[in-house]
């Protein structure tokens, strides 16, 4: 298939490129490296994966008969995504490209609103340029599985069949978002389910949850230089790769509030599989298509405890610390959020346990020196 893969300098657009390339696919990739010109303000980094992307290709390209081409687009041009759209043509597009940090988007006035517009104006383009250049294509749009929060029922896969004074309807699931960022891809929902029933084009949303890990299969021959990126600042950091991060540094990990917070969680490798899985198994012309893509939930307190108890067998005794919860997040509540469409396609969920936890213990251990323990602590706050 041809395939284009927007936001592909990303932690899982760069892995992405190369999964589908391996597997014969033809691959576009894009980015306007707008996460780089935002880890630049903030002055963090990637401590993997530092070669440019330009480099990252030309060395992939040098060990595989299949090439990935990568080009600068910003979708928020829609000039530019249109005339990519109209000579590649793809039959699918998977679609990273969005400011994927919470954190972020909750700093002030100018990140909220960055991260709506980037978001929800690029997505629009998207919707736009597919309808007039490509309107076959499966767009396959990373949501994340906290559009739902935590509400105080079963999370269905997108959609909730109601049953209301008698009368019965399936309507989009209702979402409780805790971020601007959250909440723009929320908005990405409604306006790509709307573009389905509207156009007749095909969607997959996949609710995706906390991804962790920093080595995909595909990737793990090469040196780090050109691996998966790998973030372990406030900003950036999701819980897992921080929590081992500390563990190998200042051997604090810093659960926020009491740690009780229930999460979904996924290994990066599996992030691979289910994209492919969804291009495999498209959605009909016209679908809205939702699957939640995670592998396994987990309370904070469960994470930081696994992390604890590998580092012990490592012969490092790390602490957990609670911190007060820089985030407006339920200290505690129900969760219980479904996730069969994936596993029904052939998902083999890789489970977070203690052997991996040292596999990545073990592998960050040689970078322990170049991790800035600065960037542990909570910077940006909810309630500014
Ligand atoms: N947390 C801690 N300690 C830390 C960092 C985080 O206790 O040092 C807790 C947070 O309070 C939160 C949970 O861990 O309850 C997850 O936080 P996170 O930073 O790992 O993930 P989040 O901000 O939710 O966002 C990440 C990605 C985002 C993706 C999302 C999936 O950055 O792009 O969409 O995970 S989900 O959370 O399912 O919406």
């Amino acid at each position: 298939m041809k395939i284009m893969v927007l936001g592909g300098d990303g932690y899982l657009g760069w892995p992405t490129a190369c999964y589908l390339s391996k597997r014969g696919h033809k691959i576009l990739s894009i980015d306007n490296f707008s996460k780089k010109q935002i880890e630049n303000e903030n002055g963090v980094s990637s401590i993997l994966s530092t070669l440019t992307i330009q480099d990252k290709i030309k060395k992939w390209n040098e060990n595989n008969s299949n090439k990935i081409n990568f080009e600068i687009c910003d979708l928020l041009n829609h000039r530019s995504i249109y005339s990519k759209l109209k000579e590649f043509k793809p039959d699918a597009i998977v679609h990273y490209a969005e400011q994927p940090s919470a954190p972020y988007s909750m700093k002030d006035r100018s990140s909220a609103y960055f991260t709506q517009m980037n978001n929800v104006m690029g997505n629009l383009n998207l919707l736009f340029g597919i309808k007039k250049y490509c309107p076959e294509a499966h767009l396959v749009k990373l949501g994340t599985m906290g559009e739902y929060g935590t509400p105080n029922i079963d999370i269905e896969e997108g959609w909730l069949n109601v049953n209301h004074n008698g009368r019965t309807d399936k309507l989009l699931f209702p979402k409780k978002p805790g971020s601007f960022y959250h909440l723009s891809k929320v908005h990405d929902t409604n306006n790509i389910e709307f573009a389905c029933r509207l156009w007749n084009l095909r969607c997959t949303d996949l609710n995706q949850g906390v991804v962790y890990g920093c080595e995909t299969d595909e990737l793990e021959e090469y040196p780090d230089e050109m691996g998966v990126s790998f973030h372990y600042d406030d900003i950036f950091g999701t819980v897992i790769n921080r929590f081992v991060s500390q563990a190998v540094t200042n051997k604090k990990l810093t659960v926020y509030g009491k740690g009780l917070q229930k999460r979904a969680f996924l290994n990066i490798n599996d992030t691979l599989r289910c994209i492919e899985l969804s291009i495999n198994n498209p959605a009909n012309i016209g679908e809205f298509r939702v699957f939640n893509q995670y592998t396994e939930t987990f309370s904070i307190n469960d994470l930081a405890e696994i992390v604890k108890s590998s580092s012990k067998d490592l012969g490092n005794e790390v602490e957990i610390v609670n911190l007060e919860n820089p985030r407006l997040e339920q200290a505690e509540h129900y969760y219980n959020p479904k996730n069969s469409g994936l596993i029904s396609l052939g998902l083999k969920p890789i489970l977070f346990e203690k052997i991996l936890a040292k596999k990545m213990i073990e592998k960050l251990e040689k970078y322990s020196k170049e991790i800035d323990r600065s960037k542990f602590l909570p910077s940006l706050k909810w309630k500014n």
